[in-house]
Formats: C-alpha cells, sequence, structure tokens
C-alpha cells in the first residue's frame, strides 16, 4: 500500500518511505519535496530536476515549525509545474500541521476546514500540541479569527510530561 496522501491539486503527503521511492514520486510527478524527516542520511531518488525545500524541525513541541510556514508556501506556489511532497517521518505530526499551514495560507480555508480536508484523507494526523498552537496563531495573523478551540490536557508519562491538544 502506498503511504502517499492527496492533499490538493499539486500537494501531497506522505511519510518517509514514500518520501524516497522514486516510484512513488514518479508517479504523482513531484518536483519538490519538503523534507522535514529530522534525520540525517536520508538518501533521496535521484531525480532530474527534484529539488527540496529543507525543514530541520524535530517533532517536539516547542520545536519552530512555524518559521517555515511562509517561506513553504511562497516556493509551493511557485512551483505550479509540478507537485509538492511534504513529508515527515510518519506523515502525522510535522508534515500534516506544515500542510494545514499551506491550506490556510494559499487557498484561504480556515484551520478547522484545513484540518477536515487533510482528516478526510488521511484519519491518522496528529499534530502536537505545540503545533497546534502554532496554526492556531498562524490562523489569527491570516485572518484575525479562529475557527478552533483547542482543549489542552497534561499527560504524566514515567518520563516526562507531555502536553496534548484535542480540537472542539
Ligand atoms: C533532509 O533533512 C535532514 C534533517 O534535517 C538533513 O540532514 C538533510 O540534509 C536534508 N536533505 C535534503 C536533501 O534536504
Ligand atoms: C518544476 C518547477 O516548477 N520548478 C521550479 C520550482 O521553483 C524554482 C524556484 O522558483 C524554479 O527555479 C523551478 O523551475
Amino acid at each position: 500500500m502506498l503511504r502517499i496522501w492527496f492533499v490538493s491539486a499539486g500537494l501531497f503527503l506522505s511519510d518517509l518511505d514514500s518520501a524516497v521511492s522514486e516510484a512513488v514520486l514518479r508517479s504523482r510527478k513531484v518536483t519538490l519535496i519538503v523534507n522535514c524527516s529530522g534525520l540525517d542520511h536520508v538518501t533521496y531518488p535521484r531525480i532530474p530536476g527534484l529539488q527540496f525545500i529543507h525543514v530541520p524541525v524535530q517533532d517536539r513541541p516547542h520545536e519552530p515549525l512555524d518559521h517555515y510556514f511562509d517561506p513553504v508556501c511562497e516556493r509551493i506556489q511557485q512551483n505550479r509545474s509540478g507537485s509538492t511532497l511534504v513529508h515527515c517521518t510518519a506523515g502525522r505530526s510535522r508534515s500534516a500541521a506544515l500542510v494545514m499551514a499551506v491550506l490556510m495560507r494559499s487557498e484561504g480555508l480556515s484551520l478547522r476546514q484545513a484540518h477536515e480536508r487533510v482528516l478526510d484523507q488521511r484519519p491518522f494526523i496528529r499534530p502536537n500540541a505545540g503545533f497546534w498552537r502554532q496554526l492556531q496563531d498562524y490562523e489569527r495573523h491570516l485572518f484575525r479569527t479562529s475557527s478552533v478551540r483547542m482543549v489542552w490536557s497534561s499527560v504524566n508519562t514515567d518520563t516526562s510530561l507531555s502536553r496534548t491538544a484535542v480540537m472542539l
């Protein structure tokens, strides 16, 4: 089964395995890869003309994914002649949050609509609590309004205190 999900015309989301598969990239005519893997030593197929945007963030709440919202949106808009693939490792948190930001800015969707759009194709997305907060701030910055209300809860695990976010 291919783990690559259609988000909107020319925009796909995937995990790492699909992002390094030449067959997957060629079948979707990917010309631009947004690399949020956070992993060194990822080897991509050599496809002529394939370009990359590097988003060096880990899947942790305080990582500055939002620094990349605008540059990534702008670059994707310049690449209308091919498709863009946004990938992280599991295709659940970083890449999902980033494509929601793109849908808000490039297609004018609210955060709620962007979330529904992605969820429709990929039911297992789960941006971390910090990325949710960054997306809410981005929505307010773009539209001066907020379409979602979040409930934040703290979960005590053996080793750390992690926060989770649930959208209402
Ligand atoms: C992809 O991201 C990793 C980790 O941030 C980085 O080490 C690597 O150089 C990047 N590769 C490309 C082609 O952007
Ligand atoms: C395939 C494609 O459209 N590539 C373009 C992506 O954006 C860069 C920077 O604007 C262009 O140089 C490429 O031609």
